[in-house]
């Protein structure tokens, strides 16, 4: 494919109008003939049943259009909180994004947590300001808080007319409108020192070409964001915000003769269930029926290929760099795999991890297996639902962000698995961490060790948010190397059993922030001559002695259990202050000192994610209505009295 490929993600905060944005470019380039809507429930991105009686996105979804020689895949994201695990997949196959933003509603908290997340990976933003034909939207007001509340590097492209009608428009400014070009060139210059010369030099006498390019140059580097205006209910706007997404992003770059690498970044099930992979290229080209290794020591062979292609699926013989495509075949493939040579970058989280769980009841137990492999299916789609079964109790548990969440699990499981369930009580998610250092070794031979090997650990404390580290400090001779190979992949076992044992710590929690060291290691061999056998040890002597060292490591080390906590920014009439404070501190919050700020004053405070719901609860009644919060994910901290054991209230 000669055509110019832009994989373009459209994110903004629940109900901005994301879907009907998408729906509207595809309708604008040409790529459908008929305009669907949300309401309807007849958009080609909301294609689920559940997305369609909800009104709202679950899933990310693609869709394509063409736009001169660029060849545009859409990736419509859901906005809401609950669904940020799909946001966060796509995240890591965009060239650019447009960044949604409602004229009425205005900057949202989640439309904070997206731009950071957007910043930090340097995704090129486009901003699109919707809903101008709504009454009650803003322009400037939005723009002013964009650059208060989002980034100053915003650059708006144009004034609106008769906003708040359904006559609202949107006119690009031209290059010779002295307030748009004194804008541009400020904000440029900051970000461009020989820009910065030339503009001290002679503020005016910046030829246009030279600003336009800066600002095409500047917008693909993530550097700056132009700001549209529109609705996509109307079509206004529509127009400049097309010749933004070609003019201003940049298209994706890769070589298709390059070593294969590409990412999975969504997974769903055909009508017969079969497993398709969306996957964005990054390098190379992937064939039909080629053999591709995908992580984890998997491989499956590709037996069909189909990519986006004006708003449908194509069938085609292969897929390169810089595309977007279906692949059928894959089947041991999970969401977030990378296909081929570790070629894309590891982006890591992005967002906070769910916080909440909640055991799921099958209505007849006769269905418990079953249920137990729909839920494996959905993990494959999402992994951070991180399905887990307690065998004691036969029960088996997911992790969620939200009450939404939970329903569409509920729903998915009912429509598609045929499988009544129920849910027991939310509850949080809570960690362990290791208060002091612990070793632990145990010996091949000692009567305490069933297993033929010598294996000693020790696990020390980390700083709060590091995860894991596994190092290995042994002598490379004493390593089983004819069972594992490599000393690397030795490692690489070890760190893994390290990791499944620390699931669990002493009070059932996931054990992190913590530093894991093999000091000991030795393998069994036989006695010696005559006897002509060779080593004894076997990998599984490796893999069930782990956990038996580690949790005795554990024990001498002790742990804490501490709980996800929010930051709390509360915007509150002044009056209302004392009322707040009082309730910010029945509910074990800290509280920073109040900002007052004439009529209205800013808290800060951190508190546990238990409580923050209780408190959104009673903001509106405390502040008659007047009160904003704006919370987010702040780590973890020790639980103040009895440490909770997992699942101790079921
Ligand atoms: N008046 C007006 N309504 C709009 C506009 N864009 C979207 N809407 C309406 O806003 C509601 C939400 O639109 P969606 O397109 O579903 O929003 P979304 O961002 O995709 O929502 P989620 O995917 O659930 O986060 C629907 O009722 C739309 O009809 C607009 O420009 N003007
Ligand atoms: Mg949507």
């Amino acid at each position: 494919m000669a055509k110019n490929e832009l994989n373009l993600g459209i994110l903004a905060h629940v109900d901005a109008g994301k879907t009907t944005l998408t729906e509207r470019l595809l309708y604008e380039a040409g790529a459908i003939d008929e305009l669907g809507s949300v309401d309807a429930g007849t958009t080609q991105t909301d294609s689920l049943t559940l997305e369609q009686q909800r009104g709202i996105t679950i899933k990310s979804a693609v869709a394509s259009f063409a736009l001169n020689d660029l060849h545009v895949n859409l990736i419509d994201t859901p906005g809401h909180p609950d669904f940020i695990a799909e946001v966060e997949r796509v995240l890591s196959v965009l060239d650019g994004a447009v960044l949604v933003i409602s004229g009425v509603e205005g900057v949202q908290p989640q439309t904070r947590i997206l731009m950071r997340a957007l910043e930090r990976l340097r995704i090129p933003t486009l901003m699109f300001v919707n809903k101008i034909d709504r009454p009650g939207a803003g322009d400037e007001r939005v723009v002013q808080a964009l650059s208060e509340r989002l980034t100053t590097a915003v650059v708006p492209m144009g004034t609106t007319h008769a906003i708040g009608t359904r006559a609202a428009s949107f006119t690009l400014s031209s290059a010779e409108d002295p307030a748009f070009r004194a804008r541009l060139a400020e904000v440029l210059a900051e970000r461009n020192e020989e820009l910065m010369a030339a503009y001290v030099e002679d503020e005016s006498d910046l030829p246009d070409h030279v600003l336009r390019d800066a600002l095409a140059a500047q917008t693909k580097l993530a550097l700056v964001h132009p700001v549209f205006f529109g609705s996509a209910v109307t079509g206004a706007g529509l127009e400049s915000l097309l010749a933004g997404i070609g003019d201003l992003l940049p298209a994706s770059a890769g070589d298709p003769d390059g070593p294969v690498s590409g990412t999975a970044f969504k997974i769903e099930r055909g009508a017969s269930g079969e497993k398709i992979a969306y996957v964005r290229m990054f390098s190379g080209t992937i064939h039909m029926r080629e053999r591709l290794g995908f992580g984890r020591g998997l491989e499956d062979k590709v037996t069909a290929i189909t990519v986006f292609e004006r708003g449908s699926a194509v069938q085609r013989p292969s897929v390169s760099a810089g595309a977007v495509a279906k692949l059928w075949g894959l089947s041991g493939i999970q969401v977030g795999d990378r296909i081929g040579e570790a070629g894309a970058d590891e982006s890591g989280h992005q967002f906070s991890p769910p916080t909440l769980e909640s055991v799921v009841v099958a209505g007849h137990p006769d269905d418990r297996a079953r249920l137990r492999v729909a839920l494996a299916q959905l993990a494959e789609q999402d992994p951070l639902i991180d399905v887990r079964q307690d065998d004691t109790r036969q029960e088996l548990s997911v992790s969620l962000y939200g009450e939404v969440q939970k329903e569409v699990i509920q729903a998915t499981l009912a429509n598609e698995f045929g499988l009544e369930v129920t849910f027991r009580k939310t509850t949080p998610i809570h960690i362990e961490r290791p208060i002091g250092s612990g070793e632990a070794i145990e010996l091949l031979h000692a009567e305490s060790n069933p297993f033929l090997a010598t294996i000693g650990l020790r696990i020390d404390p980390a700083s709060d948010g590091s995860g894991i580290d596994f190092r290995l400090q042994v002598d490379a001779r004493t390593v089983p190397l004819y069972i594992y190979k490599t000393l690397e992949r030795f490692s690489e076992r070890m760190d893994q059993y390290v990791r499944e044992t620390l699931r669990e710590g002493l009070f059932g929690w996931q054990v992190t922030d913590c530093i894991v060291t093999m000091t000991k290691c030795i393998y069994s061999v036989p006695d010696g001559p005559p006897s002509r056998r060779g080593p004894l040890s076997t990998a599984a002597d490796f893999r069930k002695l782990t956990p038996l060292v580690l949790m005795q490591a554990l024990e001498r080390a002790r742990t804490v259990v501490c709980e996800p906590i929010v930051r709390a920014s509360v915007e509150i009439p002044t009056g209302a202050i004392g009322a707040v404070m009082a309730a910010l501190a029945r509910l074990d919050a800290t509280v920073e000192t109040p900002s007052l700020q004439g009529p209205l004053s800013m808290i800060e405070a951190v508190l546990p994610a238990a409580q923050a719901q209780y408190f959104q609860q009673q903001l509106a009644g405390l502040t008659g209505g007047e009160g904003v919060l704006d919370s987010s994910f702040a780590g973890y901290q020790p639980v103040s009295g009895d440490q909770p054991t997992r699942r101790a209230s079921a």
